[in-house]
């Protein structure tokens, strides 16, 4: 079995195939160290918390991991909390830097013996239909490898080779939402005990916490901005403005350490299985951050193909790996359809000529409205917020 990415989803996989006496081989591009500190996803499900504590992989986040259950919406009209751990199933979530979760996932997966190549760049996969696909790939010092197995999962993400080995015609659906987003990371404690939503004429502003002393921000931007066109006067007038700190208190300001700009783009791979080439986390599908489910859903899928790769090759059952393509889709829909009206409740429609429209801020204020005044609608926010 080769296993494609070292990402949540490649190693979650990789422990149980692992464990399982799977023989296994995980390539991945980066060094260790650089996975150690790419920081990107923080909130993790309680149903993510469940699957890492069933496999004895959450050891780490029980310790290090902060409960986490309100947010909060700042608008125009006034400001309301949501304290979803009393709402809908009465879940909550764990804050945990993805990073620390990797560095987590690759100890235990190293301590048990189990077999990475770091440096090493999979360049495409061959033979998908066949039952013996090859690996092509690159090593650290570009030498040209080749891995034959049974199986190879693609868990590299929505640029990695998995993605580009697919067969033609595979459909891949995709949505832009026309907007952008600076993802910054702060060096300062967060700023309330709250994930902060900024709804503002000016674009959205998000507050998130990552650790003490670490806080992420999110400000809406013009799609093309460049990250270095963001200097700190100019990131904190803007998160200053729109989470309304003169209404609501200031803002606990520190260095900008780390500035992406993430395009609001969304896609999903149907199916995912393709003969011997299975897909998982982002590889498979790519919701947006504006409802942090992309490393949830990595968690989720991991452990689901696992079991049925175990099925398969321990024990010749190949039901669940003919279902794997399903049971995930439908896991993944849920998640696009809530990330999807996240980002309708969060900004303004992009319009053809960039004026507002009128209309849709209307339906955006009822929106908000409903989810401030209407225990059903707080229900269904909670549980699709949370859940998975
Ligand atoms: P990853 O984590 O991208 O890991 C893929 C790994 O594959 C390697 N790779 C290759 N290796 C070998 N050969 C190749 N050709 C390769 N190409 C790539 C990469 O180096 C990498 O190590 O994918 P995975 O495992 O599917 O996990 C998905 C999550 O990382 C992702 O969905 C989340 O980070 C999304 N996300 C969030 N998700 C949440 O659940 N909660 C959050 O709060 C949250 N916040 C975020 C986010 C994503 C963000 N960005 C950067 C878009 C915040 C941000 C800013």
């Amino acid at each position: 079995m080769v296993v494609l990415g070292a990402g949540p989803a490649g190693l979650v996989l990789a422990n149980l195939l692992h464990r399982a006496g799977i023989d296994c081989v995980v390539l991945e591009r980066a060094d260790r160290a650089r996975l150690h500190s790419r920081a990107r996803a923080g909130f993790l499900a309680e149903n993510t918390v469940r699957i890492l504590d069933r496999h004895g992989l959450a050891d780490g986040l029980r310790r290090h991991g902060r409960p986490h259950a309100t947010c909060e919406f700042r608008t125009d009209d006034g400001s309301f909390r949501l304290d979803y751990a009393r709402l809908a199933r009465g879940e909550r979530h764990t804050v945990y830097p993805q990073q620390y979760l990797v560095a987590d996932l690759l100890t235990a997966f190293l301590d048990a013996g189990g077999q990475i190549r770091f440096g090493t760049e999979a360049l495409r996969v061959l033979d998908a239909d066949g039952d013996r696909p090859t690996v092509e790939a690159r090593g650290p010092d570009g030498e040209p490898l080749r891995w034959r197995a049974r199986y190879v999962a693609g868990c590299d993400g929505r640029h990695g080779a998995a993605r580009r080995s697919l067969p033609p015609g595979t459909v891949v659906h995709r949505h832009d939402h026309g907007l952008s987003w600076l993802g910054l990371l702060v060096e300062a404690p967060p700023s309330l005990d709250a994930v902060g939503y900024a709804v503002h004429e000016r674009g959205f502003a998000g507050h998130m916490a990552r650790t003490s002393d670490i806080t992420r921000y999110y400000l809406q931007c013009e799609r093309g901005t460049a990250p270095e066109d963001w200097g700190e006067d100019r990131v904190w007038h803007e998160l200053d403005l729109r989470m309304r700190a003169a209404e609501h208190g200031p803002l606990h300001r520190g260095s900008v350490v780390a500035r992406t700009v993430v395009d609001l783009e969304s896609d999903v791979v149907e199916p995912l299985r393709h003969g011997s080439l299975l897909l998982a986390g982002d590889a498979a599908s790519m919701p947006t951050p504006s409802a942090a489910k992309g490393a949830n859903l990595a968690v989720l899928e991991a452990e689901l193909l696992a079991a049925a790769l175990v099925d398969e090759l321990a024990h010749g059952d190949g039901r669940a790996l003919a279902d794997y393509s399903r049971r995930c889709l439908e896991h993944i829909w849920r998640a696009m359809e809530f990330s999807h009206w996240m980002v309708r409740l969060l900004h303004a429609a992009p319009t053809p000529q960039g004026v507002p429209s009128g209309f849709d801020a209307g339906l955006r204020r009822a929106r908000l409205e409903a989810l401030r005044t209407s225990r059903a609608q707080q229900d269904w926010f909670a549980e699709n917020y949370v859940g998975l």
